[in-house]
């Protein structure tokens, strides 16, 4: 049983750990307690923010004494409820934001040593400063943090190239649920010494302790350049593109994403400065972008080519190349907006699915259909990283419909959607993870070995069940 809490001296026990700005309490504390879209909300007795990794095992040896529940935070940019709170007030918030440092950018090695709090677009910024890519791009990477990110296996939009978090990571520091330091901060491309422990924080969702640093594998920064964004007939037509962009150059790829015309047209409803550079809006959208450390120039004749052969194909309509790099970036913006878009139209219910690249259109056509049948005048609102096969099928609310009449739809949705990327071999979770919302599809997707031994590998790390309790395993 736990302690009621919190225990009249936690407050100052925890204080003479992490001083006073270590400490938030009341009023300052609510923004911890919900995510981003107000989906999710919770309580807490206090958010801690210790200054480092020492600090921080202190704080989990008490936690383990007293058995508080801890869930861990970063930037609190999960779309699952990830890193919020439960109701019962009895989860200590312990918030990673204040271990921000860049340990450390090395461009021969290419690698970067970087504390869990630092946002993704810091780390960025640094490994550009040395002449290094730190490949991996989402659009909250302005706020989402490297722990966040690494914990749910964020993918984004250069997966093709370059995989997942799980790939960038070549050695980690992590305090485990016991409070012990996991020092493991190896730079090193072959270490074939007994399990990858760091694989099995990466994608834990904080279940298996508190990853505070991390090698990361960089890239050189490349030298070219070129986006298009083309207007295309239909998924089919993007994915057939897709192909022929592979075939044309397929070590150059950088992202190849799709967004249908209902996504694109929140976008340009409701971000400012949104501009489409295209003739007439259309019903299909890809963003292509290539990139190479190569000089010769010739990525926009390459990009330019395998267009043109598109055009005359009757995949492409119509596309547009950046001219500059204020352009590209606002090619991107009609991406990066989207989830900020559905966010201002209403209400919308999540599905960040996977299937095989080549079963795209028929998630998009079948999901769709499904969706409209079962509440006729919902929004199918697909979009994302067609070039790895991770489609967001969102569906925004009737506009006609309250907010909450539609979120209390929102199984029955995820229900339909997920019937048919089953039967497609996909994913009901790609690149947000499990978080609050997702842990009664485990047992459905996941149950018999896989799920028995994941609890396992949980009980011997964490026996008392303290590291963000509610997330990723059902309830039984
Ligand atoms: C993206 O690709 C993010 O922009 C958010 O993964 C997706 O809003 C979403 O569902
Ligand atoms: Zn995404």
């Amino acid at each position: 049983m736990l302690e009621p809490l919190p225990a009249p001296d936690l407050l100052s026990v925890l204080r003479a750990i992490v001083g006073e700005r270590g400490l938030l309490t009341g009023a300052d504390a609510e923004p911890y307690c919900q995510d981003w879209r107000a989906l999710y909300r919770g309580r807490t007795p206090a958010v801690v923010r210790p200054a480092g990794t020492d600090e921080l095992a202190a704080v989990v040896r008490l936690c383990v004494q007293r058995r508080i529940p801890m869930v861990p935070q970063g930037g609190n940019t999960s779309m699952v409820g990830g890193a919020v709170p439960s109701e019962g007030g009895e989860q200590l918030v312990i918030s990673l934001a204040r271990m921000n440092r860049i340990r450390d950018v090395d461009p021969l090695d290419l690698t970067m040593v970087v504390e869990a709090g630092a946002p993704w677009k810091a780390a960025q910024d640094a490994a550009a400063e040395q002449g290094c890519l730190l490949p991996l791009s989402i659009s909250s990477e302005g706020t989402a943090q490297v722990g966040g990110i690494l914990s749910t296996n964020a993918g984004g939009n250069n997966t093709l190239r370059y995989g997942n978090a799980r790939d960038l990571v070549l050695g980690i520091e992590a305090v485990l649920p016991n409070g012990q330091v996991l020092h493991a901060l190896r730079r090193l491309r072959k270490d074939n010494t007994g399990y990858a422990l760091r694989h099995l924080l990466v994608g834990a969702e904080g279940t298996l302790g508190f990853i505070t640093a991390a090698v990361l594998k960089l890239v050189p920064q490349p030298v070219q350049t070129e986006v298009a964004l083309c207007a295309v007939p239909s998924p089919e037509a993007a994915t057939a593109l897709f192909r022929r962009c592979q075939l044309n150059d397929a070590a150059s790829m950088q992202a190849f994403e799709y967004m249908s015309g209902t996504g694109m047209g929140f976008v340009l409803r409701h971000i400012p400065g949104a501009t489409l550079p295209l003739a007439t809006p259309a019903a299909h959208y890809a963003l292509v972008e290539l990139a190479s450390t190569r000089r010769d120039g010739r990525l926009r004749e390459s990009l330019e080519s395998v267009l043109e052969a598109g055009l005359e194909a009757g995949l492409v309509e119509d596309a547009a190349i950046a001219e500059s790099e204020a352009q590209r970036q606002a090619i991107w913006k009609l991406r990066e907006e989207h989830a900020e878009a559905q966010k201002r139209e209403g209400a919308s219910v999540k599905n960040d699915v996977s299937v095989p690249i080549s079963r795209v259109p028929e998630l998009i056509a079948r999901a769709s259909a499904a969706c409209e049948a079962l509440i006729p005048g919902v929004r199918p609102v697909p979009f994302g990283h067609l070039g790895d096969g991770n489609i967001h099928f969102n569906l925004e609310q009737p506009p006609d419909w309250s907010a909450s009449d539609f979120l209390a739809r929102d199984e029955e949705i995820m229900h339909v959607v997920n019937e048919v990327v089953r039967d497609l071999g996909g994913s009901f979770s790609a690149e947000h993870g499990v978080g609050r919302l997702k842990p009664p599809m485990m047992r459905e997707w996941r149950g018999g070995a896989e799920l028995e031994t994941m609890r396992r590998i949980k009980a011997a790390l964490d026996p008392a069940g303290l590291m963000n309790p509610g997330k990723l395993f059902p309830a039984s």
